[in-house]
């Protein structure tokens, strides 16, 4: 198994941690997506985790540049990283591409246009791939997961404010976890070739839709 993302250190720990090669790999450059496949002598399984949101304002007051980092991220990330795997994943003879979108690519709210046009993009290409690969030995999977705590998500979101971040989570007994998503991930993986999960929603019981449980302490 090979992890791959942006950050050398954390990779290497969790790399150590589960046992796997880490490897360098910034997605939204072409060249370094090309120069990670290259390592690569085989692929059986991509999953596309990297993403993310980046601000809340209306479109009204937009930031275009945040608005830009999102598509590439979320998008355009998918979109090299699956260009560059298919012909592995094909001749693998059983493939999996499994992308990370999330609720937001379906449920759309105040603020949230630049991300929800992202994750309903890359939703988007995940579709349209799995209809173009029919007939061939590749499974494409959505997994789309609601309100999941960690460390970044929420404070890369209100660019680095911790304390409107920690708001997101407050009275939230139990959100999801990123095990809790990589469960997910496993289970769907996991499942015998013939099977394909086309899409799997996941929400903490707390969270119904956008409306969240919040109990006051
Ligand atoms: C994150 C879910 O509700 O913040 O992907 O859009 S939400």
């Amino acid at each position: 198994m090979v992890v791959a993302a942006r950050r050398r250190d954390r990779l290497d720990a969790l790399a150590d941690e589960i046992g796997a090669r880490a490897a360098a790999l910034d997605v939204t450059d072409s060249a370094s997506v090309a120069a990670f496949a290259d390592t690569l002598p085989h692929c059986d399984v991509l999953v596309n985790n990297a993403g993310g949101a980046v601000g809340m304002e209306t479109v009204a007051e937009a930031d275009v540049d945040a608005w830009r980092t999102m598509y590439e991220t979320n998008v355009l990330g998918t979109l090299h990283m699956t260009k560059a795997l298919l012909p592995k994943l094909i001749a693998s003879g059983d493939g999996h591409v499994l992308n990370v979108t999330s609720t937001a690519a379906r449920l759309y709210y105040e603020g949230g246009a630049g991300y929800n046009a992202a994750k309903s993009g890359q939703a988007a290409l995940t579709e349209v791939l799995r209809v173009e690969l029919l007939g061939q030995p590749v499974r494409v999977t959505e997994v789309a997961p609601g309100l999941v705590r960690t460390e970044e998500f929420s404070l890369v979101r209100y660019r680095g404010d911790a304390e409107r971040a920690a708001k997101v989570y407050e009275g939230v007994v139990d959100p999801l976890s990123a095990d809790d998503v990589a469960d997910c991930i496993a289970w769907a993986l996991t499942r015998p070739a013939h099977v394909n999960i086309d899409q799997l929603v996941v929400r903490p019981r707390a969270q119904a839709g956008r409306k969240l449980h919040r109990e006051s302490r």
